[in-house]
């Protein structure tokens, strides 16, 4: 018997879960722990619940949906992604993920299609890393890559501890992360580039996910009167960042592959008329080559020093660094023959955005499966894809995962 998701149920739980965790002016913030993301987990975990999953939290709030099938055995076949979100997101990242994993679920279950091995969804904690750094650190924890109490004494931008506030909002599990120990992974993602819309490609086969490099910066200058100081007497810490930030985007436009932002930074004292005596930025490098990665670390490093030599105070600090990762050719194979036997057009690319998929990969044959994001868009609330493109890819999906469950 042929099975099928069920298009319009996926839809309207993409749209019923991305009404969670809306803040005062209505914006999509879920970070991590917080009462936002714990209506987005209470909201999972009803849904799976109601689809007869065994549901289980692990230390780190990692959370699994396992359907153990009669029948059934040996590791599971784990589908996942994340729940958690940027702030001011969209309703499409990491949630499609882990709703079309539970889609396929329950279309294998209305087919009467039973799997030889056991399933699991699962909804990793703090993909985003926005609130608690780095990101992936659900995943991470669950692959061993930090441990646990490490992660949850992680201090986060507001001051909060991780461990805390998992406590708080009732996720923190009982299990020890990696107590479940994948046979395979497949995530399905929105690409969040623009690649497959401009090629007008229904499906994206990930063959590997590039390098990430962040870091926090923080430099010194002196404070001092914004009026009465002459312009070649100062240390102005503001335009030491400014010249950091500008050198980063030159530099990442003349090395192949690579990117870089910071996406956050602030000024101390923060007073319209005093220079700044102090500015802490963050530096997000990536590239899917690690030898060209390392360059641009080489780059910011060698910038900071000059500054030094300047006379400005500088420091910085790693938050995360992974390095790129090739994911399982055969399962990537898989993905691909699922996606031509449906007659969908599509490439192999690499992903520029970090998945859990790239911790994942460290200890079971793991793919990714990308859909097109309208304009590239991404990381923001006018994040789109289109119903017909996102059930085509939960379908391939669904394809891909009777052929590693069985
Ligand atoms: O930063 C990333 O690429 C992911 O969205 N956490
Ligand atoms: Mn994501
Ligand atoms: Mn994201």
């Amino acid at each position: 018997m042929s099975a099928a998701i069920d298009g319009a149920l996926l839809i309207a739980r993409l749209k019923e879960l991305g009404a969670t965790g809306r803040d005062a002016d209505g914006r999509l913030s879920r970070a991590a722990a917080t009462d936002a993301d714990r209506e987005g987990r209470d909201l999972l975990c009803c849904w799976l619940r109601e689809a007869d999953l065994q549901v289980e939290i692990d230390r780190i709030g990692n959370i699994y949906g396992i359907w153990q099938p009669e029948g059934a055995s040996g590791d599971p076949l784990v589908i996942g992604s994340h729940i958690d979100t940027v702030i001011n997101a969209g309703i499409y990242d990491g949630c499609y993920g882990v709703l079309s994993g539970l889609a396929v679920i329950e279309a294998l279950q209305a087919a009467n299609l039973r799997p030889t091995r056991p399933i699991v969804v699962v909804a990793f904690t703090n993909e985003e890393g926005v609130r608690y750094m780095p990101d992936m650190m659900g995943s991470l924890v669950a692959v061993g890559g930090l441990s646990t109490d490490a992660a949850l004494a992680t201090v986060g931008t507001d001051g909060t501890t991780l461990g805390v506030e998992l406590e708080r909002i009732g996720y923190a599990g009982p299990h020890e992360p990696g107590f479940l120990n994948p046979h395979a992974y497949v995530e399905l993602h929105i690409e969040q580039g623009p690649v497959l819309k401009i090629e007008g490609q229904a499906i994206g086969v990930v063959e590997n996910l590039q390098g990430i490099s962040w870091q926090k910066v923080t430099i010194g200058g002196t404070a001092n009167h914004a009026g009465t100081t002459p312009m070649r007497l100062r240390h102005d810490a503001g335009v030491a960042a400014a010249r950091v930030i500008a050198f980063l985007d030159q530099m990442a436009r003349n090395i192949e592959g690579a990117v870089a932002t910071v996406g956050t930074i602030r000024f101390e004292p923060n007073a319209i008329n005093v220079i700044p005596s102090v500015a802490i930025f963050t530096v997000d490098l990536r590239n899917p080559n690690e030898e060209r990665l390392k360059w641009q670390e080489k780059a910011l490093a060698s910038f900071l020093v000059e500054l030094k030599k300047e006379g400005f105070a500088v420091e910085n600090e790693e938050l995360a660094r992974f390095e790129p990762v090739t994911f399982n050719p055969t399962i990537v194979a898989t993905i691909e023959a699922c996606t031509a036997e449906r007659q969908l057009s599509f490439r192999r690319m690499t992903s520029g955005a970090g998945h859990d998929a790239q911790m994942i990969a460290r200890v079971a044959p793991s793919a990714m499966i990308f859909v097109p994001s309208k304009d590239g868009i991404s990381h923001n609330p006018t994040e789109f894809t289109s119903d017909a493109d996102l059930i085509a890819g939960a379908n391939v999906l669904l394809d891909v995962a009777r052929k590693l469950s069985q």
